[in-house]
């Protein structure tokens, strides 16, 4: 093949083997599911860890979350960095990858929980491509 033989075809080559390889890094809808969710308390404040898989072609990102039985409460996605806790935007969560929240890690953060809180509560996790997921966690204090 000419095309191959100059610099510019060749050039044009990588250039679209490297589009291909973009191309096909998203290649389906990602299929999310979620395992081991607990949430810590303490005071009118909780800490939720879970695993969340991601067994899909494409990959997702979650925006946010809220508490289906109180929706008043604020709930945050939070990251420890240099050992401080921070305010985080978002949790990518790529193709067949699983994010982790965990204690000493990300996870999600719950403000103005109600005193007697007990039980069982639901976290509606906002994916920006799933959509809502609701996972039913259990209390620890
Ligand atoms: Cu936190």
């Amino acid at each position: 093949m000419i095309l191959s033989k100059t610099p510019i075809g060749y050039v044009l080559i990588v250039c679209i083997v490297l589009l291909s390889v973009i191309a096909c890094t998203e290649k389906g809808p990602p299929e999310i599911s979620i395992k081991w969710p607990q949430m810590l308390v303490e005071g009118d404040s909780g800490a939720a860890f879970m695993v969340i898989f991601n067994k899909g072609k494409g990959s997702d990102t979650l925006k946010g979350c809220t508490v289906k039985e109180y929706t008043q409460l604020t709930c945050e996605l939070h990251d420890i960095v240099k050992g401080r806790m921070q305010l985080v935007r978002d949790f990518e969560v790529p193709a067949g990858e699983t994010l982790e929240l965990k204690p000493g890690g990300r996870h999600l953060m719950l403000f103005g929980l109600p005193e007697n809180l007990q039980g069982e509560i639901t976290i509606v996790l906002h994916f920006e491509k799933t959509g809502d997921v609701p996972v039913k966690t259990g209390v620890v204090r």
